[in-house]
């Protein structure tokens, strides 16, 4: 059984860039219905239940119904939620205040992207562009490379075998209380609270 990450800072800790009731309603509502349907879900299929998360969104989306003996909408909720699971503890995670500059990997985004700017650059447009609700992510690929897009609704880049390195949340539910319509301003505000890089 899954449960909600403690958060290790406090719900004001990232003001004035997210606002402190928002990070309590994401933290406590959202990711906590994300966990209770993951849970929901698996009970059903104790085998999958077994499997690292990770793998599992993988295996769901490279394996037929058949084999994996699920339904098709058992497969859309692990699958939403699964990766609405997933994406949540690694966002917490990179807004860590504490955490500390990371320098391999600030060296190997310039090494791949030109400059931390650029890859800002094509983070922000990947996270204003997504239509609807989604993610922003850098990840490291199959290949072992760095890149960088976008996926809809909870969609993990695990589904693809890629590892995710810093995610963004651009559902409305992380930044309307505070920035509205303005999810520029959102997107913006949020590097300041990205210590890794
Ligand atoms: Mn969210």
């Amino acid at each position: 059984m899954y449960t909600l990450p403690e958060l290790s800072y406090s719900y004001d800790a990232l003001e004035p860039h997210i606002d402190a009731t928002t990070m309590e309603i994401h933290h406590t509502k959202h990711h906590q219905g994300y966990t209770n349907n993951l849970n929901m879900v698996l009970e059903k299929y104790p085998n999958l239940a077994e499997r690292p998360l990770e793998k599992l969104l993988f295996d769901i989306d490279h394996t037929s119904l058949e084999e994996l003996k699920m339904t098709e909408a058992d497969k859309k909720t692990l699958r939403n939620n699964g990766g609405g699971y997933l994406n949540h503890k690694l966002f917490w995670e990179i807004m860590n205040p504490n955490n500390s500059k990371n320098e391999a990997l600030s060296a190997e985004i310039v090494e791949t992207f030109g400059s931390l700017g650029t890859m800002k650059e094509t983070f922000n447009k990947n996270a204003n562009t997504r239509f609807g609700s989604g993610w922003s992510w850098l990840v490291r690929n199959a290949d072992g490379k760095l890149e960088l897009y976008s996926t809809s609704n909870q969609d993990s880049p695990y589904m693809q075998g890629h590892t995710p390195l810093l995610c963004l949340d651009v559902w409305e539910h992380a930044y309307y209380l505070k920035y509205q319509n303005k999810r520029g301003d959102y997107v913006e505000a949020w590097w300041n609270v990205v210590k890794m890089i």
